[in-house]
C-alpha cells in the first residue's frame, strides 16, 4: 500500500470540515501547525478549556486526578473514596501503579478499594455520618498514620463538609493525620484540577510535618513520577548508582514518611511538569529548595537529566561518578537500540496522552528514528505545549479560579536558600534553568500537528487520512484503533508492559515498539465497518 502523507494544513481542515462552525471556531485554536519558529516562541493553542457538550473526549475527572493519579500510589495513607463504588473501584490501581513495601510487615494499603459505598439514603439524608464510620472501621482495622478521604460528585451536591469530618476524627484520633480532598469530580475541566487540589492538601498538612533526614550529601526528591509498571524502580536504580539520595517520589512506591519530611532535601526534580508544579513551586517558597526540570523517559533524556542533577549540586566527583555511570548505560543499550532503529526508522507515529506523556515518549521514538507527527495533551495548559515563560498571558477563567490558589510565604524557622542568585546565574549560563520547562512544542517538528483535547472523531479522521505506524493513547481508544489495522500503545498503564524509564526501560520500549510495527498481523484486519457499514436497529415494535 503507498501511503499518502497529507500535510498538517490538509489534516487541519480535514479535522474541522464537518463540524458545526461553532464548534469548528473553537477547535481550530486548541489544532495547531508547529511553525518553523517554534524554537523560538512557539504558535499559540488553546488548552485548559471546557470540552464541548456533546464531544466524546479521551478526559478523566477532577477525583481521577486527586485520587487516582498524584495520592493513589502512596502505599500507606489509607485512602477512603466518599462515594459511590464505582468511582472507588475504578481509580484502583487501573493503571498498573506499583508499589514495594521494604518489608511484608509494611503497611500497603494498595490493593484495598476503600469507599463509603453511599446510596441513595446517604443521597438524601446526607452522607457524613457513614463516613465517620468508615474512617472508625478502617483506624480499627488498619491503624494507619494518615487518611486521605476524597470527595466524588454527589459528595459536593449534596453538601457533606468532609473537611469538618476529618477535623473532628483527628480530635478524636490525634495519632491519625486525617485531611480531606475537596476533589468533587466536576471541580475543573478535566482531572488537571484534582492534581492542583491533591499538591495543595499534601502541601499544607503532610509535608514539613516531621523532621528526619536521610543520609547522604546530595539529596532529592523526584516529583511527578507515578511509577507505573515499575518505573519508579529503575529511576531509584540510577540515583543510587550515581551516589545521590532519593529522598521522597511524588508519588510512585512512596510512604507517608517520606512526604512528611520531603522539605529537608536541597533539589526537586520534577518529571511531570503538569500534575505537581504547585508542589514544586510551593515548597521553593516555603523552604527555599529549587525544582529543576528532568525526563527520565528517553535513554539520552535520561543520561542528560542524570548529568544535569550533578552538575546542579557542583560535586567534582558525583559529576565524573555520573558521567561514567551514563557512558556504560548507554553503551549497554546501544546494540539493541541500533538493531531495532533498522527497524524502524522512518516510521510515524502519533500520541495523545495526559499532561506529559505525549512529550515524554517522543525521546523514545526519535532513539528508534521514528517521527511524531501529530501529538496532543488530553488536559495540559499553555506552559506544557509553548513553555512556562507563557504563564503571565494564560487567562484565568472562571474554572481555574475555583481551584484554589494557595498563598505561601517563607518557613520563618526552616527557609533555607540552597543557591544564591549568582549561582543560578552560574548554573543558567551552563544551560541548567532552575524553575523552567520549555514545553512539548519547541522539541517538535515544525509541520508536526498538535492537538489539544483530542476526540474520537477527530482521531478516527486522523486514522484514516494520515495511518500512522503506531499510535499511542489508552484504553479507551486501544480497539478503535486496532480495527483500523493500526496497532495502539497504551502510554498510560503501558497494557502488561514496562518499566520504560531510565535505560533498561528504554530496552523495554525499543523492543516492544519494534515487535508491534514489524508485526504483519495489522495487515490482515478487516474493520467491522468495511463488511457492515452501517448498523441499524429499532428503538421499539409498534
Ligand atoms: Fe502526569 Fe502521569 Fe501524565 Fe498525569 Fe494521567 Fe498517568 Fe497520563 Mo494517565 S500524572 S499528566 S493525570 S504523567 S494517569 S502517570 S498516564 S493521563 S500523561
Amino acid at each position: 500500500m503507498t501511503k499518502v502523507t497529507p500535510t498538517a494544513e490538509t489534516l487541519k481542515s480535514a479535522l474541522l470540515d464537518n463540524v458545526p462552525i461553532k464548534v469548528a471556531r473553537k477547535r481550530s485554536k486548541q489544532i495547531v501547525i508547529n511553525t518553523p519558529a517554534a524554537a523560538e516562541k512557539p504558535p499559540e493553542i488553546l488548552a485548559n478549556v471546557r470540552t464541548i457538550p456533546g464531544i466524546i473526549t479521551m478526559r478523566g475527572c477532577s477525583y481521577a486526578g486527586c485520587k487516582g493519579v498524584v495520592l493513589g500510589p502512596t502505599r500507606d495513607i489509607l485512602q477512603i473514596t466518599h462515594g459511590p463504588i464505582g468511582c472507588g473501584f475504578y481509580s484502583w490501581l487501573t493503571r498498573r501503579n506499583q508499589t514495594r513495601p521494604p518489608t511484608s510487615d509494611s503497611p500497603n494499603y494498595m490493593p484495598y478499594a476503600m469507599s463509603t459505598d453511599m446510596q441513595e439514603e446517604n443521597i438524601i439524608f446526607g452522607g457524613e455520618k457513614k463516613l465517620k464510620k468508615a474512617i472508625e472501621e478502617a483506624i480499627a482495622i488498619f491503624k494507619p498514620k494518615a487518611i486521605g478521604i476524597f470527595s466524588t460528585c454527589p459528595v459536593g451536591l449534596i453538601g457533606d463538609d468532609v473537611h469538618s469530618v476529618a477535623h473532628e476524627m483527628e480530635a478524636k484520633y490525634p495519632d491519625v493525620n486525617i485531611f480531606a480532598f475537596s476533589c468533587e469530580g466536576y471541580k475543573g475541566v478535566s482531572q488537571s484540577a484534582g492534581h492542583h487540589i491533591a499538591n495543595n492538601k499534601v502541601f499544607t498538612d503532610v509535608v514539613g510535618t516531621l523532621d528526619i533526614k536521610k543520609p547522604g550529601a546530595f539529596r532529592v526528591n523526584l516529583l511527578g513520577e507515578y511509577n507505573i509498571g515499575g518505573d519508579a524502580f529503575e529511576i531509584e536504580r540510577l540515583f543510587e548508582a550515581c551516589g545521590m539520595t532519593l529522598h521522597a517520589t511524588f508519588s510512585g512506591n512512596s510512604n507517608y514518611e517520606d512526604f512528611a519530611s520531603a522539605h529537608n532535601v536541597d533539589l526537586n526534580t520534577v518529571m511531570c511538569h503538569r500534575s505537581i508544579n504547585y508542589m514544586a513551586e510551593m515548597m521553593e517558597k516555603k523552604y527555599g529548595i529549587p525544582w529543576l526540570k528532568v525526563n527520565f523517559i528517553g535513554a539520552e533524556a535520561t543520561a542528560k537529566s542524570l548529568i544535569k542533577i550533578a552538575r546542579y549540586f557542583g560535586d567534582k566527583d558525583l559529576i565524573a561518578r555520573t558521567e561514567e555511570f551514563t557512558r556504560k548505560e548507554l553503551a549497554e543499550i546501544d546494540t539493541v537500540r541500533k538493531v531495532v532503529r533498522a527497524r524502524c526508522e522512518g516510521k510515524t507515529a502519533m500520541l495523545f496522552v495526559g499532561g506529559s506523556r505525549a512529550h515524554h515518549y517522543q525521546e523514545l521514538f526519535k532513539e528508534i528514528g521514528m517521527k511524531t507527527i501529530a501529538a496532543g495533551y488530553e488536559f495540559a495548559h499553555r506552559d506544557d505545549y509553548e513553555g512556562r515563560d507563557v504563564i503571565p498571558d494564560i487567562k484565568i477563567d472562571a474554572d481555574s479560579r475555583n481551584i484554589e490558589e494557595l498563598h505561601v510565604d517563607p518557613d520563618p524557622d526552616r527557609y533555607r536558600e540552597r543557591k544564591s542568585e549568582k549561582e543560578r546565574a552560574t548554573l543558567e549560563s551552563s544551560g541548567i534553568r532552575l524553575g523552567e520547562y520549555g514545553g512539548m512544542m519547541r522539541e517538535m517538528s515544525p509541520d508536526a500537528l498538535v492537538i489539544d483535547d483530542l476526540n474520537h472523531y477527530e482521531m478516527e479522521r486522523l486514522l484514516e487520512l494520515y495511518h500512522p505506524d503506531i499510535f499511542c493513547a489508552g484504553i479507551k481508544e486501544k480497539y478503535v484503533v486496532q480495527k483500523h489495522g493500526i496497532p495502539l500503545k497504551q502510554l498510560h498503564s503501558y497494557d502488561y508492559g514496562g518499566p520504560y524509564a531510565g535505560f533498561r526501560g528504554a530496552v523495554n520500549f525499543y523492543r516492544e515498539i519494534d515487535r508491534m510495527i514489524n508485526t504483519r498481523v495489522w495487515g490482515l484486519v478487516t474493520p467491522p465497518w468495511k463488511g457492515a457499514p452501517e448498523l441499524t436497529a429499532t428503538y421499539c415494535w409498534e
